[in-house]
Formats: C-alpha cells, sequence, structure tokens
C-alpha cells in the first residue's frame, strides 16, 4: 500500500503504527493541488479524486488539521499554511491556554472506490514550545491527560494516543474486513 505524503513526520508515525499490524506501507511524493474547502473532509477527497486518475495501485492519504477554541477553530484546515507563515511562537502568542484538537482524515482508495476515516485528539495549547520531536506544532500542544507536549513524546506513545493513529486504527479494521 503506498501512502502519498510530502510529509517525512506522518510516514514515520504511519509506518510504526501500520507495523505492529504487519501492514507494509511504501512512501511516495507526489505533487498535486490541494483545493481550499471548510474541513478537511472535502479537501482530501477533492485531493484522493485527483490522485486516483494518476495511480494504479492501492493508496492512501492523511489531511490534518488543528482546531483552536480562542481563535474559533482557527487554522482549521490550514494548518500547514499557518505552520509555515506564523509558527508556533504566533500560536503561542495568540492562544496559550486556549482549548483545541488536531483532525486527521485519511482517504484511502482501494480496489477502485474511496473511503474516509477520521481520529480526533483533544488537548491545551501549551504556554511555551517543548520537546524535540520537531512535527508541526507539536511542541505547543499538550494532549489531554498529559503534562507535557505531544513532541515530548516518542513515536510510539503519539501513536496510543494521536488524531492520525485513531484514523488508521479505524482503516485497519476496514482492511481486515476486506
Ligand atoms: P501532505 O503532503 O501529506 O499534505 P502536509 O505537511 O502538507 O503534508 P497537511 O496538509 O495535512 O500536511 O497539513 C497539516 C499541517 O499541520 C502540517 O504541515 C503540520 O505542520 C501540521 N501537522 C499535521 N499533523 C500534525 C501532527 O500530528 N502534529 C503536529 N502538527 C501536525
Ligand atoms: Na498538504
Amino acid at each position: 500500500m503506498l501512502f502519498i505524503t510530502s510529509n517525512r513526520h506522518k510516514y514515520e508515525e504511519a509506518a510504526e503504527f501500520l507495523g505492529k499490524y504487519n501492514i507494509d506501507i511504501k512512501w511516495k511524493n507526489m505533487k498535486y493541488e490541494e483545493i481550499q474547502g471548510d474541513t478537511n473532509k472535502e479537501i482530501s477527497m477533492d485531493s484522493c479524486r485527483k490522485l486516483m486518475y494518476k495511480i494504479k495501485e492501492d493508496f492512501f492519504i492523511d489531511d490534518t488539521g488543528l482546531y483552536i477554541d480562542d481563535l474559533n477553530g482557527f487554522p482549521g484546515p490550514y494548518a500547514s499554511y499557518v505552520n509555515k507563515t506564523l509558527g508556533n511562537k504566533n500560536i503561542i502568542r495568540l492562544a496559550a491556554g486556549s482549548r483545541a484538537h488536531f483532525e486527521t482524515v485519511i482517504s484511502l482508495f482501494y480496489s477502485g472506490k474511496i473511503y474516509q476515516f477520521s481520529g480526533i485528539l483533544n488537548g491545551t495549547i501549551s504556554d511555551h514550545e517543548s520537546g524535540s520531536m520537531n512535527f508541526g506544532y507539536d511542541p505547543v500542544f499538550i494532549p489531554d491527560g498529559y503534562d507535557k507536549s505531544l513532541a515530548e513524546l516518542s513515536i510510539s506513545e503519539k501513536n496510543r494516543i494521536s488524531h492520525r493513529s485513531k484514523a488508521l486504527e479505524i482503516m485497519v479494521e476496514f482492511l481486515k474486513k476486506q
């Protein structure tokens, strides 16, 4: 199965998680245009449709958003752009202490059809950056039940609780039934 992403961290997390189920994935980085949209689900569906005409084998993609309550859900599906432009220092300045959640939507192209699976992780925006796992917003996101940021967790620790692993787990359940 191919995982199409430009993001090395996403691939590493998915490979660790799916490895436990003996599902082997191959990383493929393909350029494609992402539409603007209100939800990760619709953006992901559109991207998946574009890619399925180019790729003849089964594949999946991962679209992840960060929704910050005090900012009315911003940056939501614009997480990638905002991470590059504002960065974590400004996220702290704007939203330290706010409730927030990540949502991952996986779109799977399997035997000619598209299936979507999603997972959510709730937490709080920290007032400082911490941790050495430098993936996106992880240094400023404190997951519920923890007193440290996601960037202080190893890949396998993050995979026990994350938005991405929850979505992947539902995909695994689906694949088991096929
Ligand atoms: P793709 O090629 O897979 O689309 P991307 O990096 O552009 O890779 P997204 O469009 O899903 O990914 O953008 C989401 C952004 O949110 C991403 O660039 C990261 O900065 C951040 N992000 C995604 N997942 C995250 C996670 O688990 N922890 C922290 N930040 C995350
Ligand atoms: Na993207």
